[in-house]
C-alpha cells in the first residue's frame, strides 16, 4: 500500500467517498496513530490507518435509515503522528491545537485512535472553554471507567482519561463499564458529575436499558461522544489493549448510539471519538467492526429525522 511521506494513507479516503477537501467537508476523521500511555496489550497505532482502509469496505446504503452516506462530504485529514521520543504531553498538545484548527462550520470532527488518552484533548479541541468543561456531557462507551488519578505515573494515562474531564467540570455518562477500581469507584461515587450504567446492569437488570436510553434522548447542550471499541463486547472486537469479556451487544451498541444522535437533535454534537481498536494478523474483524460502527455513528448523527 502506498505511504506519502509522512506516513499516512494519503492515497485512502475514508468510505472511499471522494475528498471535499477541509473547508466543504461536513465530516472530518482524524487519524491519530497514539500509543504511547499503553499498558498492556499495544498496537492501537496501528488502529487508525487499519480502520480507515476497512471503511473503504463499509456499504455506503445505511438500509435500516433509508440513507445514503455517500451523500455527505468528507474530509480525512493527515493523521497527526508522534514524533520519535516525543513525550506524551507535548503530542496531546499537538493534538489538541491540530484538530481545533479542523473545526468549524459546523464540521463533525471525529477522532480515530489510538489509545483513550486521546479524549482530553479532542474534548479540549472541541469545546468553546477547554479549560472549563462545565456545562458539557461527555457520553462513554467503554469497559473502563478511566476514573483514575494517575495510573503507571502519568496522569496522561488512557486510564485517567474521563478523570481529567470531570476535573474540568464536564459530566460523565459511562456505559457498559465492567473494570473499575475501588478509588475509582470512590471518586465516582464523591462527584456528583459521574454516572456509570455497568454492562452487568445492562445485561440483567430490567429496565436499565430503558433508563439509559431514556436519559440520553433527553440529554440537552453541549454533548461529546466517545466510544472505546473495548466497551463492545470482544467477540466481536478482540482486537484491543485489555480486552474484557461480557461487553455490550452489537444492537444494544447501536440503540445507545441511536438515542443519542438519532433520536434526540436538541443536544449540540460537539465531536466524537473511536478508540483503541488494535488490528490483528489473519482477520479484518477488529478494523471492520470499528469502521462500520463509525457509520453507523455518522448515519444516526446525519440522516434527516421524519
Ligand atoms: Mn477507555
Amino acid at each position: 500500500m502506498a505511504t506519502n511521506q509522512t506516513g499516512s494513507m494519503g492515497n485512502i479516503d475514508f468510505l472511499d467517498c471522494p475528498d471535499a477537501g477541509i473547508s466543504d467537508a461536513e465530516i472530518c476523521i482524524v487519524p491519530l496513530p497514539f500509543e504511547g500511555t499503553v499498558s498492556y496489550g499495544s498496537g492501537t497505532a496501528a488502529g487508525p490507518d487499519s480502520i480507515i482502509v476497512a471503511s473503504t469496505q463499509v456499504e455506503l446504503w445505511d438500509d435500516e435509515l433509508n440513507y445514503d452516506l455517500e451523500s455527505l462530504r468528507y474530509f480525512t485529514a493527515p493523521a497527526i503522528r508522534p514524533e520519535p521520543n516525543e513525550a506524551a504531553d507535548a503530542y496531546l498538545k499537538r493534538v489538541e491545537v491540530g484538530v481545533r484548527e479542523l473545526s468549524g462550520n459546523g464540521r463533525l470532527v471525529i477522532g480515530i485512535g489510538g489509545e483513550h488518552s486521546l479524549t482530553p484533548p479532542l474534548v479540549y479541541a472541541a469545546y468553546r472553554n477547554n479549560n472549563d468543561l462545565n456545562g458539557l456531557t461527555v457520553v462513554q462507551i467503554d469497559a473502563h471507567a478511566d476514573l483514575r488519578e494517575t495510573y503507571e505515573g502519568t496522569p496522561q494515562s488512557h486510564a485517567c482519561a474521563t478523570r481529567r474531564l470531570t476535573e474540568r467540570g464536564a459530566r460523565v455518562i459511562a456505559i457498559g463499564v465492567r473494570a473499575i477500581s475501588q478509588p475509582e469507584c470512590e471518586y465516582g461515587k464523591s462527584v456528583s458529575l459521574v454516572e456509570i450504567y455497568r454492562a452487568q446492569a445492562l445485561a440483567e437488570k430490567s429496565g436499565v436499558e430503558q433508563t439509559l436510553l431514556s436519559q440520553l434522548r433527553e440529554l440537552h447542550g453541549d454533548v461529546y461522544l466517545t466510544v472505546d471499541i473495548d466497551g463492545l463486547d470482544p467477540s466481536m472486537c478482540p482486537g484491543t489493549g485489555t480486552p474484557e469479556p461480557g461487553g455490550l451487544g452489537w444492537w444494544q451498541t447501536l440503540r445507545i448510539l441511536r438515542a443519542i444522535l438519532l433520536e434526540n437533535r436538541s443536544r449540540n454534537l460537539i465531536g466524537c471519538d473511536l478508540v483503541e481498536t488494535v488490528p490483528q494478523p489473519n482477520t479484518q474483524i477488529n478494523e471492520f467492526t470499528a469502521a462500520r460502527l463509525l457509520a453507523k455513528m455518522i448515519a444516526y448523527a446525519k440522516a434527516p429525522v421524519e
